[in-house]
Protein backbone atom coordinates (compact mmCIF):
# COMPACT_ATOMS: atom_id res chain seq x y z
CA UNK A 1 0.00 0.00 0.00
CA UNK A 2 0.86 3.80 -0.35
CA UNK A 3 -0.07 6.77 1.18
CA UNK A 4 -0.34 9.51 -0.94
CA UNK A 5 0.27 13.44 -0.14
CA UNK A 6 -0.75 15.64 -2.85
CA UNK A 7 -0.31 19.06 -2.79
CA UNK A 8 -2.45 20.95 -5.47
CA UNK A 9 -3.70 24.61 -5.87
CA UNK A 10 -7.05 25.85 -4.47
CA UNK A 11 -8.86 26.28 -7.92
CA UNK A 12 -8.37 22.51 -8.85
CA UNK A 13 -9.11 21.04 -5.43
CA UNK A 14 -12.48 20.44 -5.78
CA UNK A 15 -12.71 19.17 -9.48
CA UNK A 16 -9.92 16.44 -8.53
CA UNK A 17 -12.03 15.69 -5.51
CA UNK A 18 -15.01 15.34 -7.77
CA UNK A 19 -12.76 12.86 -9.52
CA UNK A 20 -11.31 10.78 -6.76
CA UNK A 21 -14.66 10.23 -5.27
CA UNK A 22 -16.52 9.60 -8.33
CA UNK A 23 -14.11 6.76 -9.08
CA UNK A 24 -14.60 5.49 -6.03
CA UNK A 25 -11.50 6.75 -3.78
CA UNK A 26 -11.36 7.58 -0.60
CA UNK A 27 -9.42 10.96 0.46
CA UNK A 28 -8.87 13.21 3.11
CA UNK A 29 -8.65 16.87 2.10
CA UNK A 30 -6.64 19.43 4.46
CA UNK A 31 -5.89 23.44 4.21
CA UNK A 32 -2.24 23.90 3.77
CA UNK A 33 -0.14 26.54 3.33
CA UNK A 34 2.85 27.04 1.01
CA UNK A 35 5.97 27.87 2.50
CA UNK A 36 7.50 30.10 -0.51
CA UNK A 37 4.22 32.12 -1.37
CA UNK A 38 2.73 31.52 1.95
CA UNK A 39 -0.65 31.64 0.29
CA UNK A 40 -3.50 28.83 0.44
CA UNK A 41 -3.21 25.59 -1.03
CA UNK A 42 -4.76 22.48 -0.29
CA UNK A 43 -3.42 18.86 0.30
CA UNK A 44 -5.19 15.27 -0.21
CA UNK A 45 -4.12 12.62 2.15
CA UNK A 46 -4.84 9.09 0.24
CA UNK A 47 -4.17 5.49 1.08
CA UNK A 48 -4.08 3.40 -2.17
CA UNK A 49 -3.02 0.02 -3.29
CA UNK A 50 -0.01 -0.30 -4.89
CA UNK A 51 -1.65 -1.11 -8.13
CA UNK A 52 -3.75 2.12 -8.02
CA UNK A 53 -0.76 4.46 -8.37
CA UNK A 54 -0.75 4.59 -12.27
CA UNK A 55 -4.38 5.61 -12.50
CA UNK A 56 -4.52 7.73 -9.45
CA UNK A 57 -1.66 10.00 -11.22
CA UNK A 58 -3.34 10.02 -14.59
CA UNK A 59 -6.39 12.00 -12.52
CA UNK A 60 -4.21 14.07 -10.70
CA UNK A 61 -2.52 14.93 -13.77
CA UNK A 62 -5.82 15.56 -15.88
CA UNK A 63 -7.35 17.71 -13.14
CA UNK A 64 -4.15 20.09 -11.88
CA UNK A 65 -2.95 22.64 -13.65
CA UNK A 66 0.10 24.04 -14.00
CA UNK A 67 -0.04 28.62 -13.70
CA UNK A 68 2.09 31.48 -13.42
CA UNK A 69 1.74 33.52 -10.20
CA UNK A 70 3.63 37.31 -9.53
CA UNK A 71 4.80 37.29 -6.12
CA UNK A 72 5.96 40.68 -4.81
CA UNK A 73 9.54 40.34 -3.90
CA UNK A 74 9.77 43.48 -2.18
CA UNK A 75 5.88 44.53 -1.32
CA UNK A 76 7.09 47.38 1.52
CA UNK A 77 9.06 49.40 -0.66
CA UNK A 78 8.44 50.77 -3.90
CA UNK A 79 11.04 51.47 -6.61
CA UNK A 80 12.55 54.82 -8.35
CA UNK A 81 9.55 54.84 -10.80
CA UNK A 82 6.82 54.12 -7.99
CA UNK A 83 6.48 50.37 -8.57
CA UNK A 84 7.05 47.43 -6.01
CA UNK A 85 9.57 44.50 -7.46
CA UNK A 86 7.94 41.58 -8.33
CA UNK A 87 9.03 37.95 -10.14
CA UNK A 88 7.37 35.06 -11.49
CA UNK A 89 6.65 31.84 -10.18
CA UNK A 90 5.21 28.74 -11.78
CA UNK A 91 2.98 26.35 -9.32
CA UNK A 92 1.64 23.02 -9.94
CA UNK A 93 0.91 21.21 -11.02
CA UNK A 94 0.59 19.09 -7.93
CA UNK A 95 3.41 18.03 -5.88
CA UNK A 96 3.06 14.27 -4.81
CA UNK A 97 4.81 12.39 -2.19
CA UNK A 98 4.29 8.75 -2.30
CA UNK A 99 5.14 6.72 0.76
CA UNK A 100 5.06 2.67 1.58
CA UNK A 101 2.20 2.67 3.89
CA UNK A 102 2.26 -0.30 6.48
CA UNK A 103 -0.82 -0.93 7.30
CA UNK A 104 -4.19 0.64 6.92
CA UNK A 105 -7.76 0.25 9.05
CA UNK A 106 -10.91 1.38 10.50
CA UNK A 107 -12.35 0.76 13.39
P1 LIG B 1 4.92 27.11 -2.13
O1 LIG B 1 5.98 26.76 -1.13
O2 LIG B 1 4.12 28.34 -1.84
O3 LIG B 1 5.66 27.26 -3.55
C1 LIG B 1 4.97 27.74 -4.68
C2 LIG B 1 5.86 27.69 -5.89
O4 LIG B 1 6.97 28.57 -5.70
C3 LIG B 1 6.48 26.31 -6.15
O5 LIG B 1 5.58 25.55 -6.92
C4 LIG B 1 7.77 26.66 -6.88
O6 LIG B 1 7.53 26.87 -8.26
C5 LIG B 1 8.14 28.01 -6.29
N1 LIG B 1 9.15 27.90 -5.24
C6 LIG B 1 9.03 27.26 -4.05
N2 LIG B 1 10.15 27.41 -3.31
C7 LIG B 1 10.99 28.16 -4.06
C8 LIG B 1 12.30 28.67 -3.85
N3 LIG B 1 12.98 28.44 -2.73
N4 LIG B 1 12.86 29.41 -4.86
C9 LIG B 1 12.18 29.66 -6.00
N5 LIG B 1 10.92 29.22 -6.24
C10 LIG B 1 10.34 28.47 -5.29
P2 LIG B 1 5.51 23.97 -6.71
O7 LIG B 1 6.88 23.38 -6.76
O8 LIG B 1 4.51 23.44 -7.67
O9 LIG B 1 4.97 23.75 -5.22
C11 LIG B 1 3.62 23.99 -4.86
C12 LIG B 1 3.45 23.79 -3.37
O10 LIG B 1 3.78 22.43 -3.05
C13 LIG B 1 4.40 24.61 -2.51
O11 LIG B 1 3.89 25.92 -2.31
C14 LIG B 1 4.45 23.79 -1.22
O12 LIG B 1 3.25 24.01 -0.46
C15 LIG B 1 4.42 22.38 -1.76
N6 LIG B 1 5.77 21.83 -1.93
C16 LIG B 1 6.54 21.91 -3.04
N7 LIG B 1 7.71 21.27 -2.86
C17 LIG B 1 7.67 20.79 -1.60
C18 LIG B 1 8.59 20.02 -0.82
N8 LIG B 1 9.80 19.63 -1.29
N9 LIG B 1 8.25 19.69 0.46
C19 LIG B 1 7.02 20.07 0.95
N10 LIG B 1 6.11 20.78 0.25
C20 LIG B 1 6.43 21.13 -1.01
Amino acid sequence: MKLLVIIVQDADANELQKQLTKNDYRATKLTSTGGFLREGNTTFLMAIKDEELPFVKVLIAENCKERTQTMPTRSFYLDETGMSESMEVVVGGAVVFVLPLEEMFRL
